[in-house]
């Protein structure tokens, strides 16, 4: 049996404590066989905690690991020469005349062996890892084909092999329409999508279903038709939705009774409605918005208006958002978007937990996992006031360090 405690920690429990970010000052926190087992004022810790193995924390701020909501880490090659000509006044057409675009990370992912592809994520998890992150979704969606779709799903998941790492992964064959099925999108979805889906459902590879519903990719009916399938298996949905253009992807997906939709940019009151009453979380994405020069606002107010809880994941891929640090993202959500930084951290921890569906992550309390992150510093606004800065002391994984 395992047992500590952390104790003399500034916790920001993100719980209903009446206070912002739940803070409990001069607290303390209980484990036992990785999962925390009592958290409250240092002064009330119980007498039978009294001889554990104890950590004095000296102050430090400890939070709930840090929660990767979005991701799209496992992917081959990469797009910097595209990012050099976009710069050299290159339009999108001609970056994709020259093989660049969203097609070249398909053929270099295509061309990657299983091994290969989990060997170009590690260090992209690692990053994250490194800035306190316990939990990450990771998508499938640049094979769209049938056995690089599955290979990069298999990927993801050794990853929490590999790694001291929770994964989740979400299978994304509604990307893109591969170069081999151009202007046959309902046959792609027929003939290549949906096999590939119940495959990999069949192998347990799949903890959610996701499309990109957008006029570059697919419409809402396209997608009503995955999510029907997602239905069938007994598999929770969520969607790209509403970043380019606004096409009803958010309702539909509420319809679906969607864990998140993300992006969002372009929703209006009626989506955010439909949001509020599904229970759905809005993942906001600041480094896809920041990399596009987007200047459409995500709509903050309405989403706190209607209490539509809001997450914020990196969304790290290679061509819209290639950011690996959750601090960062953290950071644009204030700047960009002027989230507070209570809103921040509560939208990569508690309601980050939320859009992933996980129920024992992502705020400090008892029964909950000990995936914890230790901070230099004593009033957690600093996690999101800082720009590349990584004030982690330690992280605590399953109650390990
Ligand atoms: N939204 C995006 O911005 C990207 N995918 C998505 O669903 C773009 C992905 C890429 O360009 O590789
Ligand atoms: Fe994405």
């Amino acid at each position: 049996m395992s047992q500590r405690v952390l104790t003399n920690a500034t916790l920001a429990t993100l719980t209903e404590t009446g206070e912002s970010y739940g803070l409990i000052e001069d607290g303390a926190l209980a484990i036992e066989d990785g999962k925390i087992c009592w958290c409250g004022k240092g002064l009330e810790l119980p007498e039978r905690y009294s001889d554990w193995p104890c950590d004095d924390l000296q102050g430090r701020l400890v939070t709930p690991g840090l929660i990767d909501c979005h991701t799209h880490v496992v992917f081959g090659g990469d797009r910097a020469r595209e990012f050099e000509m976009r710069l050299e006044g290159a339009s999108y057409e001609e970056v994709a005349r020259a093989g660049g675009g969203i097609v070249s990370t398909v053929k270099a992912t295509r061309e990657a062996s299983e091994d290969e592809l989990l060997q170009l994520a590690l260090p992209r998890v690692d990053a994250l890892i490194a800035e306190g992150v316990t939990s990450l979704e990771i998508k499938s969606g640049y094979g769209l084909d049938r056995d690089t779709e599955l290979r990069m799903l298999r990927a993801a998941r050794r990853i929490a092999v590999e790694r001291p790492v929770n994964v989740r992964t979400s299978f994304l064959g509604a990307h893109a329409i591969p170069p081999e099925f151009k202007d046959r999108p309902d046959d792609y979805l027929k003939e290549v999508c949906l096999p590939a889906l119940k495959a990999a459902h069949a192998e347990g590879l799949v903890d959610a279903v996701d499309g990109f519903c957008e006029g570059i990719a697919f419409s809402p009916a396209q997608i009503a038709l995955v999510f029907d399938k997602a239905r069938e298996l007994g598999i929770p949905v969520k969607l790209h939705a509403e970043q380019l253009s606004n096409l009803g992807g958010t309702a539909l997906a509420a319809s679906y009774g969607a864990l998140s939709a993300d992006h969002l940019e372009y929703l209006d009151e009626a989506g955010v409605k439909a949001m509020a009453s599904s229970g759905s979380v809005a993942v906001l994405l600041p480094g896809a918005f920041y990399t596009l020069h987007e200047t459409q606002q995500p709509p903050l107010a309405l989403l706190r208006q209607h209490k539509v809880p809001v997450a914020l994941a990196t969304d790290c891929n290679p061509g819209s958002s290639p950011l690996a640090s959750l601090l960062l993202t953290m950071n644009m959500g204030c700047t960009l978007f002027r989230m507070t930084p209570e809103e921040a951290l509560a939208g990569v921890t508690r309601e980050a937990a939320k859009a992933l569906g996980l129920n024992d992550q992502g705020t400090l309390k008892a029964g909950n996992r000990a995936d914890l992150a230790v901070w230099n510093v004593r009033h957690p606004a600093e996690l999101s006031y800082r720009i590349g800065f990584n004030a982690l002391e330690k992280r605590i994984f399953g109650g390990s360090e």
